[in-house]
């Protein structure tokens, strides 16, 4: 049995029928190899972080089991983008079909050219907070932040889960 890591991904969408692409992605991430699904939390529909002249967004957390490195997930993850139709281009702050971000990956802190987890904005975005506190009960991040601390903290800035 080899070791497994339980890695959280955050799903976001806000352009060709959102709550569609983020439930396929799930769908996609569930038949990922040498992984499984531990849980998927609720969409949640919320306002846009970064400029406002652009559609609300699907959000949601899915926590994996998976035996694939840290960069094998990222291939994978981003073979699915590619798969919705998501275009590359220099767009941090705009709409997109389909975001499968890494949170968390068991207790690791990486920074190499492709990857930075714990992912960089997940403590200030409620977006990723809310749904993660609801599928994982006492997580801690590796600097050692309860994620039910700051998601009880954290402005929900009108965020309804649907
Ligand atoms: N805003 C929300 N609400 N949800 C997202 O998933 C999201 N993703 C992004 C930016 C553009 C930062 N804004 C977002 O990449």
């Amino acid at each position: 049995m080899p070791t497994t890591t339980i890695v959280y991904v955050g799903l976001g969408s806000n352009l060709s029928k959102p709550r569609l692409q983020v439930s396929n992605a799930a769908k996609a991430i569930a038949n990922i190899e040498n992984s499984r699904v531990c849980a998927l939390s609720s969409l949640y529909l919320s306002k846009p972080m970064g400029p406002q002249d652009q559609d609300d967004y699907i959000n949601a957390v899915i926590s994996i089991e998976t035996s694939l490195s840290a960069l094998a997930l990222l291939d994978a993850l981003q073979a699915i983008e590619n798969a919705a139709g998501r275009v590359r281009k220099d767009n941090r702050w705009g709409a997109r079909i389909l975001d499968c971000d890494i949170l968390l990956y068991g207790n690791e802190s990486i920074d190499n050219a492709r990857l930075t987890v714990p992912h960089y904005g997940m403590k200030l975005r409620e977006f990723v907070l809310l749904p993660l506190a609801e599928i994982a009960t006492n997580l801690y991040l590796p600097d050692g932040t309860s994620v039910n601390t700051i998601a009880n903290e954290i402005n929900s800035n009108g965020m309804v889960k649907l």
